[in-house]
C-alpha cells in the first residue's frame, strides 16, 4: 500500500517534470510607470522658467528615476519580475521644491538662478 503511494507521487512527479521540462519556465516582465500630476508652478517671468528648464534638463534627476523591483521565482517554474518607476513629473515636481525655496508656488528669477548653481 505504501509502496503504491510512493510509486504514485513519483510518477506524478515526473509528469510534473515532464511538463515543465516541454513547457519551459513561466517568466514575465512588467514595467509600471508611477504617474503623478506635475505641481502647479509660476515663474516671476520668462527668464526664471528658461533657467529653471535648462537646469532641470540637465540635473542628474531629470533622467534618473526611483525604482522598485519587485522579484518572485519558484524556480525552473515561475519568474516573476514587476518594476516600478517614478515619472519625469516626479523628478519634476521635487526639482519644484528644491527650487521654490520660500514655498510660495512661484519661482522667481532669483531662485531659478540659485537652482540652476547647483546642478553643475
Ligand atoms: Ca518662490
Amino acid at each position: 500500500m505504501k509502496l503504491n503511494l510512493l510509486r504514485s507521487l513519483g510518477v506524478a512527479g515526473l509528469a510534473l517534470v515532464a511538463v515543465v521540462a516541454l513547457t519551459g519556465c513561466i517568466s514575465s516582465k512588467e514595467t509600471v510607470y508611477r504617474e503623478v500630476e506635475r505641481v502647479k508652478v509660476e515663474f516671476e517671468n520668462d527668464t526664471a522658467a528658461r533657467v529653471f528648464y535648462d537646469a532641470f534638463t540637465r540635473s542628474p534627476e531629470s533622467h534618473q528615476r526611483n525604482e522598485k523591483t519587485t522579484t518572485f521565482t519558484i524556480p525552473v517554474i515561475i519568474h516573476t519580475q514587476r518594476t516600478e518607476k517614478d515619472s519625469e513629473n516626479a523628478a519634476f515636481n521635487a526639482a519644484v521644491r528644491r527650487c521654490d525655496t520660500n514655498g510660495d508656488g512661484k519661482i522667481t528669477e532669483q531662485e531659478a538662478r540659485i537652482y540652476a548653481a547647483q546642478q553643475k
